[in-house]
């Protein structure tokens, strides 16, 4: 079989399977128009395999191409003076209610041009790729009126033309409450359902539709009507559920069938069941656990035992988890959330395009998905959970080329 390029005498991390890591010792992977042809044992391979451009691993390990399934990468200015008052005492939802939070970062956005806030994510966005992040899931939700809002959504379509990466661009108008809807909370869900989710999907601008559901955001009653809207524009939805609080819009998340429910420190067991049923994955931040110092964990054990798909992402936002690292993520998950070295990387791979709706295409070393690969220059895939603050990215790789 006549390929563009062959990676020989390394070991794979496949993914393929639901359990383990499907490990390959003396792996062979082939790749062809941009598409995995071949990964398994070298005795396996197909007869007459061969390609123009043979790489010599050396016994590294490949696994897929990282991906961050939740992140906030677009937004203006920083919380750094934030960080400080909090050092001092202040809580994350006092600061919000004191017009602090998401609303200042809003300021910030809204006066930033699309070229900058272009420039203000890219080192961010580098920051992922560096460690062998090859798809980035970004949410707007800063920007909190049609303008601005269509402004960072564009930002995220052009960052996925300036860097060799996939990015799915997430609308999530149901952020905050903006001032100029003081009061009126649901006032500023009809403009999300009636004018900016109509205009977002004209110009084709997102591939999900998001909420924050909280006390300090919006109800079940409000997420519902925004879940309404982006149904009736064909675009599947995703939440920020269970976070500081257990409003029950897990379960709300799963009625609409929805990609992901995120966060979930404070979800039940009729949350864990509606998930579980309905397949919505569980995608899990311990960079906003951490960030926020919050006690409750999710209900790892729960989602477990229910075979609920766990994701893990960044969540990479200004006010609660200014992390660009996945690696220091899986690290967190294991520590913090006591998830096993094969969860870790299940959830920054497979799990996390199966939380994009992208698991036919990305996620797992199997023949007929995209070659997107992480090398990585260690002895065992423990190690990349088990450092801080280091990275042994040897290659990437993105759709058969780097
Ligand atoms: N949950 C979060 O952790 C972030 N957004 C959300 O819905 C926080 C966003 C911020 O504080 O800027
Ligand atoms: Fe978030």
């Amino acid at each position: 079989m006549q390929c563009d390029r062959i990676w020989r005498n390394a070991r794979l991390a496949t993914l393929a399977q639901r359990r383990g890591l499907g490990e390959v010792q003396d792996g062979v992977l082939a790749c062809r128009g941009g598409r995995i042809v071949f990964a398994g044992v070298r005795t396996d391979s197909p007869s007459g395999l061969d390609a123009p451009d043979i790489v010599d691993c050396e016994g590294r390990w490949i696994t897929p191409g990282l991906i961050d399934p939740h992140t906030h990468l677009v937004f203006g200015g920083d919380r750094a003076q934030e960080f400080e008052l909090r050092l001092g005492g202040a809580s994350y939802e006092e600061i919000a209610r004191a017009g602090g939070g998401i609303v200042s970062t809003m300021k910030a956005t809204r006066a930033a041009s699309e070229a900058e806030l272009i420039e203000a994510a890219l080192p961010r966005l580098d920051a992922l790729i560096a460690e062998g992040a090859t798809t980035v899931e970004v949410k707007s939700g800063y920007g909190l009126a049609l303008e601005p809002e269509l402004t960072c959504l564009r930002a995220v379509r052009e960052l996925g033309h300036r860097r060799a990466v996939t990015l799915r661009a997430t609308f999530l108008g149901a952020h905050a409450l903006p001032p100029e809807f003081a009061g009126d909370p649901d006032g500023y869900i009809d403009h999300v359902c009636r004018e900016m989710i109509p205009a977002v999907t004209a110009e084709g601008l997102a591939d999900a539709v998001d909420a924050f559901c909280e006390g300090i955001g919006f109800t079940p009653a409000q997420t519902r009507r925004v879940f309404e809207a982006a149904r009736a524009h064909g675009l599947p939805v995703k939440l920020h559920a269970e976070q500081l609080s257990n409003l029950h819009g897990a379960a709300l998340a799963a009625e609409f069938g929805a990609l992901s429910a995120d966060h979930l420190e404070h979800l039940d067991e009729a949350g864990v069941a509606a998930m579980s049923a309905a397949g919505t994955v569980a995608t899990l931040l311990p960079g906003a656990y951490y960030f926020v110092r919050e006690t409750q964990a999710p209900p790892i054990a729960a989602l477990r035992a229910a075979g609920v798909p766990m994701a893990l992402a960044t969540d990479c936002n200004p006010g609660t988890s200014p992390l660009t690292s996945l690696l220091l993520v899986m690290n967190m998950a294991a520590t913090l959330f006591r998830m096993t070295v094969d969860e870790c990387l299940a959830g920054v791979t497979r799990e996390a395009a199966r939380a994009l709706g992208l698991a036919a295409e990305l996620g797992t070393l199997e023949a007929g998905k995209r070659c997107d690969l992480a090398i990585w220059s260690i002895e065992r895939p423990a190690e990349l959970v088990y450092r801080m603050g280091f990275n042994p990215l040897h290659a990437r790789v993105f759709g058969g080329v780097g």
